[in-house]
């Protein structure tokens, strides 16, 4: 698609300063869309991964604007979208840390769950002609008994946070079916890159290995071992989200790359990649990661087990593939990989950093 066929379009992005905010305003801001992107007010200065994309703020016609708001804030989801009025709407705002979500059940509800709710009935009250994408998850599978996910699979969430992803799936699809909107479900698997939130266990891997490497951290502790999920790259997964609501008819969509791995697996890799491989040794909660020179570099620590936990997830993207001619271009080890690099990089800087202030 060439970029003047987007240009003039007008694009709202809910959670912009998020790891998907930041890939998907640089796909809309490429292919010539203004987009606007909504953000909360912070004490401090909370735009990181958007830092590069704001300079055209400055300039005379700039095609990307900050403007505040809330998902728990219904006026001030009316205000933006009698303001923008935009033809795309991406909802991928949320209380995204699923740990979290067990000692903030009320709160991700609330910002989870309601908050898609909220933006669907402004869109409906201003009878606004826009289409809307919803951040759904492969969390609201949970305890899953088939290998392969889709759109039929059942949903047996196991957590807060997948049971408000829940609701707004459910919400979403009512919508498009009482009220006839343009409104669809991307039902994603976990997806992670560079920009990936340090918390989640991928890059909470590749940025402990790091650190490990440049001396700055002894060990990484983490819970369950066993969890297989379905990694992809954040980048793949944007693009299928606009090809959503590029399609000729509202659909809901898995995402995914049809291939599961353990964390195990992940931070086999990781060490791997840094160069000192690890082996096990132990069970359960006595359960470390050896590197060569017989140093605990992985403990199991309970503190990272959930109270209910998603053993494993498989998605199958078929319907996205053969209708919207979605595909994943990274694969596993090349994600990893990618991940491995820029932390290694973050921490070289933070051992300068170390460096200088020591002297
Ligand atoms: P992040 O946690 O990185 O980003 C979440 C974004 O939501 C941030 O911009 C955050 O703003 C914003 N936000 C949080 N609370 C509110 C609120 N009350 N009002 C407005 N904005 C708010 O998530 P990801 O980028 O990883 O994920 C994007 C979406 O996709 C989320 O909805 C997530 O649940 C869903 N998802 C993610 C998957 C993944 O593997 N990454 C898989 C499946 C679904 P701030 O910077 O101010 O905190
Ligand atoms: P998830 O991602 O819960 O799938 O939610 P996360 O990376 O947090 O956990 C994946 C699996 O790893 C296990 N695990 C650990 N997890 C974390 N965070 N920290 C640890 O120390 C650790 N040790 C083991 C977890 O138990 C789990 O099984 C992500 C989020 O992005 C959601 O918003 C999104 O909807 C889903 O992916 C799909």
């Amino acid at each position: 698609m060439d970029q003047s066929s987007h240009e003039g379009k007008r694009a709202l992005i809910t959670g912009i300063t998020g790891q998907d905010g930041s890939y998907l305003a640089e796909l809309l801001l490429d292919k010539g869309y203004s987009v606007w992107g909504m953000v909360r007010r912070h004490s401090s200065r909370a735009l990181t991964r958007i830092d590069h994309l704001v300079p055209s703020i400055m300039s005379e016609s700039p095609r990307l604007e900050l403007v505040h708001g809330d998902l728990r804030d219904s006026g001030s989801l009316l205000k933006i979208l009698r303001r923008v009025r935009p033809d795309e709407i991406y909802n991928l705002a949320a209380q995204s840390d699923v740990k979290v979500s067990f000692d903030l059940p009320e709160y991700t509800a609330d910002v989870t769950g309601l908050g898609p709710l909220r933006l669907l009935e402004a869109i409906r009250e201003l009878d606004l002609p826009a289409r809307f994408f919803q951040a759904s998850s492969s969390e609201m599978f949970g305890k899953v008994q088939d290998q392969l996910q889709n759109e039929l699979t059942r949903l047996h969430p196991r957590s807060p946070y997948g049971s408000a992803k829940a609701f707004a799936f459910h919400t979403t699809r009512n919508y498009r079916e009482a009220y006839g909107l343009f409104a669809v479900n991307g039902i994603m698997f976990n997806h992670e890159s560079p920009r990936r939130g340090e918390s989640f266990v991928t890059r909470k891997i590749s940025l402990a290995a790091a650190r490990i490497h440049h001396g700055l951290q002894e060990n990484l502790s983490l819970g369950n071992l066993e969890a297989q999920r379905d990694w992809g790259f954040a980048g793949d997964y944007m693009e299928g989200a606009w090809r959503m609501l590029q399609a000729d008819k509202p659909n809901d969509y898995v995402l995914a790359t049809g291939e599961s791995h353990s964390v195990r697996e992940v931070c086999e890799l990781v060490f791997q990649e840094i160069g000192q491989p690890i082996t096990w040794q132990g069970h359960g909660l006595d359960e470390v990661g050896v590197g060569p020179d017989g140093r605990k570099l992985v403990v199991v620590h309970p503190e990272f087990y959930r109270p209910s936990e998603v053993d494993t997830l498989r998605g199958d993207s078929t319907r996205a593939r053969s209708e919207l001619g979605w595909a994943p271009a990274v694969s596993f080890t090349e994600l990893v990989q990618m991940m491995v690099r820029s932390d290694l990089e973050q921490a070289e800087q933070e051992a300068n950093r170390a460096d200088i202030a020591s002297r």
